[in-house]
């Protein structure tokens, strides 16, 4: 059997993102164009697994926008099957959703579990409602909204479901075997992102092994896959700046043929978004803010040199670095409004990530070589931090020492015991300084709390033991999934 489907995710429908009114268009703009390329193509039937809009309250406009793009597939008679985001779930206190209205309108399959029972219920798709859908014959999708960090134990008992089918309900109504099975959900695969820890890490996946030969997910903006198994699209257009690097996010074209292994070949399609520009200019060099302003010049002109797209570009300006004058003197909204003619941008934003003056240029002394001034800066550092304030130098001298040794790629045992041996002087530098007001202070407190101290040398952003579940209405973060 052949066939061949879409799968995109992420849309954000209404992501009136920086308050412009053209941002909703591009996000639109994009959808249509996914939709229109299924129709093109003659595609099967379309996926859409997740965050079909920004926000669980939409305005008409957004509405008017889902309906356009979803008619334009049933008119040429290609089925639509979603699952549920958790930027769209039903409002509070509401009995349904804008996704189910649009399944009401027959424009959608909506796919979801009865949740409420144990074992999980699974129901054949019927009068608008239901956990999985034989698409066309042979083809069966079953979906999972968004279940936050209870997904993973979800995905065992929705295998479990699976494996309790009766079997009037494992084949197709006349008996014939399902010969393609689709997996959708509203959720990623843990470690893809730092700081990700809702989603069902790759041993939770193994409960679907059996069960499905494509998982179709969404929820995570950075497209991936694994295993020939596990496709993720990505946004199709970009919901925040960390999305701009994953350059191949779009749709992807799933071309099915049973008999081949594995079943399918997918392809990834770019969508066509609207151009973000991140640039970076380190002000070290700049001695005042009208030479800044003209490094700045020349970087955004370099840039409007190289050829663009059709659409005015987003742009973000990052300031790095040691400034070298008062920032007083710096005016960000003058270099925004130059890059802004410069590049015709629809919007720029300029971050200043630079250190102050006071902060950094202190420490530049020319008198002092390279290792004196990183002590310097590290001590300065850690003196800055009320945690490691007291014995900043101890701790600066330790820096220094890992650093070398991870630069001679010495063993994690040796750095481990360079940091060991800075805790026991600075539990010994403490008890010295404590003894006579506190000669009773438990020491295991100290070292319980020196311990959290060291994590930074392990390099790895910390992450908070359960992070709290993605809120939908929450204000715009820096994962706004
Ligand atoms: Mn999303």
């Amino acid at each position: 059997m052949r066939f061949r489907f879409m799968h995109m995710a992420d849309v954000h429908l209404g992501n009136r993102q920086y308050g412009i009114d053209e941002r909703a268009s591009d996000f639109a703009a994009v959808f249509y164009e996914a939709c229109d390329h299924a129709v093109r193509h003659k595609l099967d039937f379309v996926l859409i697994a997740g965050d079909l809009f920004h926000k669980r309250q939409i305005d008409a406009m957004t509405l008017n926008q889902a309906v356009l793009g979803l008619q334009k597939l049933r008119a040429a008679g290609i089925p639509c099957v979603v699952v549920q985001g958790n930027h769209e779930l039903a409002p509070y206190g509401e009995a349904i959703g804008w996704v189910q209205y649009l399944a009401l309108q027959d424009l959608v399959v909506l796919l979801h579990p009865i949740l409420s029972g144990d074992p999980l219920q699974l129901q054949p798709y019927a009068q608008r409602e239901g956990s999985y859908i034989d698409v066309r014959p042979g083809v069966r999708i079953y979906g999972l909204h968004f279940t936050g960090a209870a997904c993973a134990k979800l995905l065992v008992r929705y295998a479990q479901a699976i494996s309790d089918l009766p079997p009037a309900q494992r084949t197709q109504p006349d008996g014939t075997p399902v010969d393609y099975t689709i997996f959708m959900a509203h959720t990623g695969v843990q470690g893809v992102l730092a700081g990700d820890s809702s989603s069902p890490g790759m041993g939770d996946w193994r409960a679907l092994d059996d069960h499905a030969d494509y998982v179709a997910l969404g929820h995570i903006h950075k497209p991936f896959d694994f295993e020939t198994r596990f496709y993720n699209p990505g946004s199709l257009e970009t919901c925040g700046v960390d999305e701009v690097e994953w350059s191949t996010r779009g749709f992807l074209v799933v071309n099915v043929d049973t008999r081949s292994d594995p079943k399918h070949a997918v392809e990834r399609v770019r969508s066509k978004r609207r151009p973000f520009l991140r640039l970076v200019l380190k002000v070290d060099p700049y001695r005042s803010a009208d030479t800044l302003l003209a490094a700045c010049r020349t970087l955004v002109e370099d840039e409007a040199a190289r050829p663009g797209g059709e659409l005015r570009p987003l742009v973000e300006l990052s300031l790095t670095g040691a400034l070298q004058f008062a920032h007083q003197a710096l005016d960000l909204s003058e270099i925004e409004q130059m890059a802004r003619q410069a590049l015709n941008a629809l919007y720029v934003m300029v971050r200043n990530k630079a250190n102050p003056l006071d902060a950094a240029g202190s420490l530049i002394d020319e008198e002092l070589s390279r290792d004196e001034m990183e002590r310097a800066i590290f001590t300065d550092l850690f003196g800055a931090d009320a945690e490691y304030k007291g014995q900043s130098e101890l701790w600066a001298a330790s820096a220094a020492s890992v650093k070398s040794l991870a630069l001679r790629k010495a063993p994690p045992t040796e750095i481990v015991e360079e940091i060991d041996a800075t805790i026991q002087k600075v539990v010994e530098a403490r008890k010295g300084a404590s003894a006579p007001a506190a000669p009773d202070a438990p020491e295991t407190d100290l070292e319980v709390e020196l311990e959290v101290g060291v994590e930074p040398v392990d390099a790895r952003p910390a992450q908070p033991a359960a992070a709290p579940e993605p809120r939908p209405d929450a204000p715009q973060t820096l994962f706004d999934w």
